[in-house]
């Protein structure tokens, strides 16, 4: 890829973005779009939680957190064999990447590290690109990881720095820079991204695209989740994000960011066909396929399939299926 250094923006500069009439908005995002990306491609990935909930974070979103009463059971890290056979499927569902997600505050050495590095290893023998989201990760971590032929660590900032205590108190803003530089020392793309409607305000989104954006370099991938209200969560019934804040979001996202994959990531089954039409027009090129997130639902392939055919999108998918 490609590489640019980004030219650092103010928070002014792009809460003023986010501030523009919408289809202006959405104007200027494809114009950019298609500048630097085939408009007619969306790249697929498939998510497994391979170790799910007992986390010890606090995070006021998460189905997986111990510190909430959640549907969510606990589950061990999965076998290898299990891991990979998912893989197979994702792959001949069209996914191109298999995103690997363990409930971990941090990564530990020993043999649960060790099964995750054959997972890569398996993974990349199928063909497919691999990422993994562990949580926090020093240095040599990182090193072990991209050893093993991994392609993306996903570690989000989630929100602005100053809605960040509101969401989560178990760790900092700085503590999770950290782990994306570790990631970026070890030649391991970046997927970082956020969640939208976590009752931060719009200044808050401002915010959060402003980090993403001035990270040197840029992350390769940016998803934007739009949170998924999980019962016994503390961000359970907050307020619900009107779906032109989200296409906001995209588009903002798509002109600081021009080069990143820009994911429309968790929410898509709250989002109608017009709404994620409209996501992909601003820039979004990205998104999660099959039928589970990590612990919640997401569209159905068919669903899915009959949606990028309205589009004329991905018609010679890369990887396996239809
Ligand atoms: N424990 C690791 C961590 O937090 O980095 C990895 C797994 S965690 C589930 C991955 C990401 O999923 C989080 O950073 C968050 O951005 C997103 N996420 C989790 N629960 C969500 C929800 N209910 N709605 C939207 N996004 C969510
Ligand atoms: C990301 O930004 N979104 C994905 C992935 N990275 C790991 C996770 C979404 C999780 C949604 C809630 C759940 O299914 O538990
Ligand atoms: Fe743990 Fe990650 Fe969920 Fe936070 S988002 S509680 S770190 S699994």
């Amino acid at each position: 890829m490609e590489v640019i250094t980004p030219v650092a923006c103010s928070l002014e500069q792009v809460e003023a973005l986010l501030q523009k009439p919408l289809l202006d908005l959405v104007f200027e995002a494809a114009v950019v779009h298609r500048e630097h990306h085939d408009p007619r491609r969306v790249q697929c990935s498939q998510l497994l939680s391979i170790k799910t909930g007992g986390c010890p974070e606090n995070c006021g979103y998460c189905s997986q957190s111990a510190h909430h009463k959640t549907p969510v059971d606990r589950e061990p890290l999965m076998d290898v064999d299990q891991v990979l056979a998912a893989a197979k499927a994702a792959c001949m569902n069209g996914a191109e990447r298999f995103c690997m997600g363990a409930a971990w505050r941090s990564v530990r050495k020993g043999e649960q590290f060790d099964r995750v590095l054959k997972m890569i290893r398996g993974v990349k023998d199928l063909g497919m690109e691999a990422c993994v989201t562990l949580g926090m990760l020093d240095e040599e971590q990182a090193h072990q990881l991209r050893e093993a032929g991994l392609d993306y660590y996903n570690h989000n900032l989630d929100t602005g720095r100053s809605h960040y205590d509101k969401v989560v108190t178990t760790r900092t803003y700085d503590d999770r820079l950290e782990t994306i530089d570790n990631v970026r020392k070890a030649g391991i793309n970046v997927c970082c991204g956020g969640i939208l409607g976590l009752g931060e305000k719009r200044r808050g989104r401002a915010e959060l695209l402003q980090e993403l954006a001035n990270l040197d370099p840029q992350p390769e991938s940016v998803p934007i989740n739009t949170l998924v209200q999980v019962e016994g969560t503390p961000m359970d019934g907050a307020e619900q994000l009107d779906w032109t804040e989200l296409v906001r979001t995209v588009a903002a996202a798509r002109i600081l960011m021009p080069l990143t994959a820009v994911r429309l990531s968790a929410g898509r089954t709250d989002l109608d066909e017009a709404t994620q039409a409209m996501c992909f027009l601003a820039g979004a090129n990205s998104m999660f396929v099959g039928d589970e997130l990590l612990t919640t639902p997401n569209p159905a392939p068919s669903t899915d399939a009959a949606l990028l055919q309205k589009l004329s999108m991905n018609a010679t998918p890369k990887c396996g299926g239809a």
